[in-house]
């Protein structure tokens, strides 16, 4: 028998000192708690998985192992557990449908209680200024990130099994994808990794003995619970905490089964240590969703777009273009992964193997190709119920039979609109399967990723931004992603309607100091042989004096996709104004539009508000980036303000 000691490690995790030279079947005799390994073999995972599945099994303690290998039968088994559980009901209108319930106190990401967790303080975020509270990321010290995880983590798994999940973001053996294992307590999480990752053994073979990232996630409730969970939903929202260690390429999260903070390759790997790894190894990691649009003429293009959450990505990505002759087919939704190839072509993936979409809005009306990729194989949580066994949420008004009930997602039966309160939380979600979208790109999974010909950044802008603007070049492109700003989402634990800043739409996502991220950014423009993509920006939501919408958005996007298209062609259709390039007269495309526009009105550039939003953004990043805020980003906002003033 080894001599076994239990430590504690700088994160707080307990380990045992020569856990190397374990077997596989020492472990389960002489772990802290017995272990049985229910499925899979623990002694055919490669070394260091095996000592970060050994590492953490002592530290979280669960009764059984199971290693995935992605099979329809393993997710078979899943769903009919999680049946018997109570945690998930069939949705018999459709094929293997499902809905799960969360417990009401879990139901969005919790931005305040997300960390990311580096020796310095500035590695993580700018230092702001005069004290001010900070806004583009949390801190914690190792040491009390520590003392945070040694209060959850011990013991956090008993009673339940412990999955191991080997997956890819990225075609499994693309040069673009990485590896990730990720521990989860939780089937629902297992179940919804399998739709949004590349899951299995396959994976595991292409990793070899490589580094990869480690994700450890627990609902929270070691078994048994001293109350029911509510829903059947396990989790512990007052100890929930979702924590990044960039240092050891590792994420740990505690308490929270909703997805953004359970399925840990979305945000937690894709974007925050992806923006990290990102950075040191030369590419952009980013909340973008990517297009291919082709013309009449045959001649398609990429491009991507970062809009903040819910602010319509999956309507564009997946668009139905009202332009005559028009395609546009999606890659991705929501993540993107971009690199600058040997001939200096920007090239971007989508990490993701499925979509998280939020579910109220979306309707055959809004989104058709979203209601025909959620027919099967499809998790929803936190939607209504139909009596004829299908989903409903606001915005399906006009889809669901007349004589169907309704039960909300918080299991009020015969819900009506008079309620006061909506049927569905306006954080559902459906997660399905990309493959199913109808108008997936042929190229959606090539592993050397699609060629990019621009760059849109947009926001939920009421009040004074235009349709659409472009970048005077790559720097100024690097300012307008960093002035960004949007009103506030229901994906957060954010209330009301306030204009909030986002920069790139990754003010939540961010891994390391904003200030950091913008000279990476800025890198770009002054490398030789790039093909650097036009920069734009766009706004869907402008409102006029009576509160309504002034551009009909949806396909009707397509007529700007078209512009930027043919600017990025250099056709000579800008005309220069103190903001940017916006289209000369007549030269978008409005032939045919569904609902007049004022196009006056659309393009309209109050110099009252421009002066308002000089004087905002100028605050911001002197209060929120303060010195870390690169010099070329404050010449662009000079120049910004002078031109505004000349208006
Ligand atoms: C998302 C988000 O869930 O951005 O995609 O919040
Ligand atoms: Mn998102």
């Amino acid at each position: 028998m080894p001599k076994l000691l239990i430590c504690v490690s700088r994160y707080g995790n307990l380990f045992v000192k020569n856990v190397q030279c374990l077997h596989h079947s020492q472990l389960i005799s002489s772990g802290v708690r017995n272990l049985s390994v229910v499925h899979g073999d623990l002694s055919r995972l490669n070394e260091r998985v095996r000592n970060y599945v050994e590492d953490k099994a002592k530290l979280c303690q669960p009764d059984n192992l199971h290693i995935c290998d992605g099979s329809e039968s393993e997710n078979d088994y899943l769903l009919n557990l999680m049946l018997k559980q109570g945690m998930i009901t069939p949705l018999k209108k459709y094929e293997n449908c499902w809905l799960a319930r969360t417990d009401p106190a879990d139901v969005a990401r919790v931005e305040s209680l997300t960390f990311m967790s580096t020796p310095n303080k500035s590695d993580t975020v700018p230092t702001t200024k005069d004290g001010i509270k900070g806004t583009l990321g949390n801190w914690l010290s190792p040491d009390d990130m520590e003392i945070a995880f040694r209060e959850r983590f011990p013991g956090c798994m008993k009673g339940r099994t412990m999955y191991v999940i080997p997956f890819s973001m990225g075609p499994i053996g693309s040069p673009l994808s990485k590896i990730g294992i990720q521990l989860t307590d939780s089937p629902y999480v297992v179940a919804c990794m399998r739709i949004m990752t590349r899951v299995g053994s396959t994976v595991l073979k292409v990793l070899g003995n490589e580094e990869f990232v480690k994700c450890l996630h627990t609902v929270g409730q070691p078994l048994p619970t001293k109350t029911q969970p509510i829903n059947n939903w396990p989790c512990n929202p007052q100890k929930t905490i979702i924590a990044h260690i960039p240092e050891n390429n590792e994420i740990c999260s505690f308490g929270s089964g909703y997805g953004g903070n359970s399925l840990l390759g979305k945000k937690c790997f894709a974007l925050r240590i992806g923006s990290i790894l990102a950075k040191r190894e030369g590419w952009l990691a980013e909340h973008m969703l990517i297009l291919g649009i082709t013309n009449p003429k045959g001649v398609k293009k990429y491009v991507v777009a970062a809009f903040p959450s819910a602010c319509g990505k999956t309507n564009l990505a997946m668009m139905n273009p009202t332009l005559p002759g028009y395609k546009v087919e999606c890659v991705g939704d929501d993540i993107c992964w971009m690199r600058f190839d040997e001939s200096g072509q920007l090239r971007a993936i989508n990490p993701e193997y499925g979509f998280f979409g939020v579910a109220p809005g979306t309707s055959m009306k809004t989104n058709p190709n979203a209601m025909l990729s959620i027919q099967k194989n499809t998790m929803f949580t936190n939607v209504a119920e139909t009596s004829d066994g299908g989903f409903f949420w606001e915005g399906l008004e006009d889809e669901v039979p007349k004589d169907v009930k309704i039960t909300s997602w918080l299991g009020m039966e015969n819900w009506t609109p008079d309620v006061g309160k909506p049927s569905a939380h306006p954080n559902s979600r459906f997660c399905c399967p990309a493959k199913q979208c109808p108008i997936m790109d042929p190229a959606w999974e090539d592993p050397e990723g699609v060629p990019v010909s621009a760059i849109i950044f947009g926001g939920r802008r009421p009040k004074g931004v235009p349709l659409v603007y472009e970048a005077f070049n790559w720097r100024h492109g690097v300012f307008i992603g960093a002035a960004m700003r949007s009103e506030a989402t229901a994906a957060a634990e954010h209330k009301g309607k306030v204009i909030m800043h986002d920069p790139f739409a990754m003010r939540p996502f961010f891994g390391y100091n904003f200030g950091h991220y913008l000279k990476h950014w800025l890198s770009f423009g002054n490398k030789q042989n790039l093909n650097l993509p036009r920069i734009f920006h766009v706004n869907w939501f402008r409102k006029d004096e009576n509160n309504k919408f002034m551009w009909p958005g949806f396909g009707e996007n397509s007529r700007v996709l078209d512009w930027i298209c043919r600017r990025v062609d250099g056709e000579d259709i800008a005309q220069k104004t103190a903001i940017g390039y916006i289209p000369k007269e007549g030269s978008l495309n409005l032939s045919d539009l569904s609902t007049p526009v004022n196009t006056d009105a659309l393009f309209q550039l109050p110099k009252d508000f421009w002066m308002q939003e000089c004087k905002e953004i100028e605050k911001y990043f002197s209060e929120q980036v303060h010195k870390d805020l690169p010099e070329e980003i404050s010449i662009e906002l000079k120049s910004l303000e002078e031109r505004v003033k000349q208006m």
